[in-house]
Order: C-alpha cells, then sequence, then structure tokens
C-alpha cells in the first residue's frame, strides 16, 4: 500500500498501528520502499512538482491510499485523482480522536478524489485499523492478459468486478 498525504496525516502512525507497533514519532525524510508499505514525506503531496513523483511511486504499489486526519482544514488533493492512478485508490482518515475532528468533510474530499473504499483509523487506539486489515487481506481475482484487456475494452479497472451478464469471451 502506498501512502501520500500531508505532514502530520498520520502515515508514519498508519504503518505502526497496522504492524501492531506502539506508536513512536519517526519523521519521514525520504520515500521509504524497502516495506509492505511505501511511506511518503507529506512535502512531496504539499508541492506541484514533488506530486508527479507521487504519481511514480504509486506504480509500485497494489493499492494507493490518501491519508488524510480528521482534523485538517482544507483539502490537498484534486477531484477524480483515482484517473491517474492506475491502482484501488481509497481513503484513510486518521486522528478521528481530534475534537476539531469533521469526518462527514473529510470523507466528501475522498469521495471526490475518487476513493473506492474509505476507512477510519484512530492511530492512538488502534479503532478501526481491523477493517483496513482486512481489506488488505482480500485476494485479487487472478486475471489473464485477454481477461484485462477485455476489461479494458468495456472501459473497467483491471479489479473492477464484470457488470451483471456480462462474461469473459
Ligand atoms: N490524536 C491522534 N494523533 C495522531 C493520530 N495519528 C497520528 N497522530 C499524531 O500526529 C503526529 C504526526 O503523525 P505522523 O504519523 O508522523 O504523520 P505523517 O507526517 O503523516 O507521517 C504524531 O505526533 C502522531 O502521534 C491519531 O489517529 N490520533
Ligand atoms: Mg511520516
Amino acid at each position: 500500500m502506498f501512502l501520500m498525504g500531508r505532514s502530520e496525516a498520520g502515515k508514519t502512525s498508519l504503518t505502526q498501528v497496522l504492524k501492531g507497533e506502539e506508536l513512536h514519532y519517526k519523521k519521514t525524510q525520504y520515500t521509504n520502499i524497502a516495506d509492505d508499505m511505501i511511506d511518503s514525506p507529506g512535502e512531496y503531496a504539499e508541492s506541484k512538482y514533488f506530486s508527479l513523483g507521487l504519481a511514480c511511486f504509486s506504480f509500485e504499489a497494489d493499492v494507493v491510499a490518501i491519508v488524510q486526519a480528521a482534523d485538517e482544514p482544507y483539502n490537498l488533493f484534486g477531484q477524480c485523482l483515482h484517473t491517474f492512478i492506475q491502482r484501488p485508490l481509497i481513503g484513510v482518515i486518521t486522528k478521528t480522536d481530534s475534537s476539531y475532528a469533521n469526518v462527514p468533510m473529510i470523507r466528501q474530499w475522498m469521495e471526490d478524489a475518487g476513493c473506492e473504499r474509505i476507512f477510519e483509523v484512530n492511530n492512538v487506539t488502534g479503532e478501526g485499523a481491523e477493517e483496513l486489515i482486512d481489506y488488505l487481506n482480500e485476494d485479487m481475482e487472478p486475471l489473464t492478459l485477454q481477461q484485462a484487456m477485455f476489461k479494458q475494452s468495456l472501459g473497467l479497472n483491471e479489479w473492477d468486478p464484470l457488470p451483471e451478464g456480462v462474461v469473459y469471451p
């Protein structure tokens, strides 16, 4: 899973929660790819030049996650972000325990970006992490090249289900 989001959104903490570690603050200085999770510095998402790099890292991942804290005052991500990321895009809302949390607003931003699933995770208590772990453990249906090309011809992503009544040729 590739994580992107502004500094302080809770990306590094989320990697610790998903690994079952104690929370410990660690400044992310570079994009760490030597792991199941690709954690990127928030500065990358905050600059229009760096953000191109994020699109490249997305190709190294099975899933791309936007991480936004529930108390973020404005949105860094544009609408329909999923159209240039050739991977499933999900949203993870952290800091749901914040007294400034506005979860419905963050959900709206994530829906606008095109997130197909949205998870709420409190990194301090670990609440909500289980649901995300279950999602990450779901196996994708293996496809042949012909099946993938057939889906593409229908305008579908490889991971989208076939429409009702449609079968592979
Ligand atoms: N209250 C609360 N604090 C959090 C949560 N997630 C992260 N933090 C805190 O927010 C700060 C930034 O977290 P970090 O994971 O380094 O963010 P990153 O810059 O996106 O990697 C740290 O002090 C974390 O302890 C959360 O769900 N709730
Ligand atoms: Mg970090």
